[in-house]
């Protein structure tokens, strides 16, 4: 789509938003659209896993009224990673300049978007976080939430070598640029460890990664996703990333120098 330009000043030039949906009916519409509110130039990726809740007939909708909305429908639940990983594709096949990916379920507030993309001037990834300076959870995270919240990121830091704080949202946006140099079919996530394992590539293949505060919000309605079978995949594969790091497996020859 090349109507997806917005003020050099403010950010990339050309923007894809992507939402992963899974059940997300009752807040697909407000959130896309906030996003336009925010992001008014960009382009809406919409990537619906056949919600049993209709989600993908609201997508259509939205699509039918909104030049800028285009719709990835997939048979089934594939995780969230494993939609991630589409929109990067996407992005890439489609020459947009940054890809900006957001929770579908409210928990992300769009009026943060602006902020985001002024940090793109000076990064190559910007990390919506929770946990710098500014940012935080409205309300309170319940004990689980923060305790599962807390220790993955203090695990993916360990184990991966991340230095920024928020590594496991997934409110960010990515220089495609900088996308296209990872070899995205050495991704094994599939589902939530997928924004660990992504952030780790990125560092590889040297992204200037920036954060700036959210204040994250508990889901509009709907219920969650994530479950322990979810977690553990997500611990294993997070080992088995930092035990390929420690034996060398995970080096790159040195990218050439970037045109861009
Ligand atoms: N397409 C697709 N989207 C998914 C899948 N799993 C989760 N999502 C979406 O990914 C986003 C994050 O999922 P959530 O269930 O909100 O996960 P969470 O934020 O950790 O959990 P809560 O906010 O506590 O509900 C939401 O927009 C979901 O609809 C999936 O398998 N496929
Ligand atoms: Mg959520």
């Amino acid at each position: 789509m090349s109507t997806s330009l917005i003020s050099p000043a403010d950010g990339p030039q050309r923007l894809l938003v992507s939402l992963a949906t899974f059940n997300e009916a009752g807040n697909l519409r407000p959130l896309v659209e906030e996003i336009r509110q925010f992001a008014p130039h960009a382009a809406i990726l919409i990537i619906d896993d056949n919600s049993p809740d209709g989600t993908g007939t609201i997508a259509e909708e939205l699509k039918a009224a909104l030049a800028e909305v285009q719709i990835i429908h997939r048979p089934t639940k594939l995780g969230l990673g494993s939609a991630m990983l589409d929109a990067m594709r996407f992005a890439i096949e489609h020459g947009y300049d940054a890809l900006l990916t957001l929770d579908a379920d409210g928990s992300h507030p769009p009026e943060c978007i602006p902020a985001i993309l002024a940090g793109m001037r000076e990064h190559d990834v910007m990390i919506g976080s929770r946990y710098v300076e500014g940012g935080g959870v409205e309300g309170e995270f319940n004990l689980k939430r923060k305790f599962m919240s807390t220790g993955i990121n203090w695990y993916a830091r360990l184990l991966l070598g991340l230095k920024t704080k928020d590594n496991s949202g997934a409110y960010r946006c990515y220089r495609v640029a900088k996308l296209k140099q990872i070899d995205l079919n050495r991704i094994r996530s599939r589902g939530y460890s997928f924004q660990e394992e992504i952030l780790f590539w990125c560092r590889i293949v040297g992204c200037r990664m920036g954060e700036t505060p959210i204040l994250f919000k508990n889901r509009r309605s709907g219920i969650s996703k994530i479950n322990r079978g979810e977690v553990i995949q997500a611990l294993r594969i997070i080992l088995q990333l930092g035990i390929d790091r420690a034996l060398g497996k995970t080096r790159i020859e040195p990218a050439a120098p970037r045109s861009d």
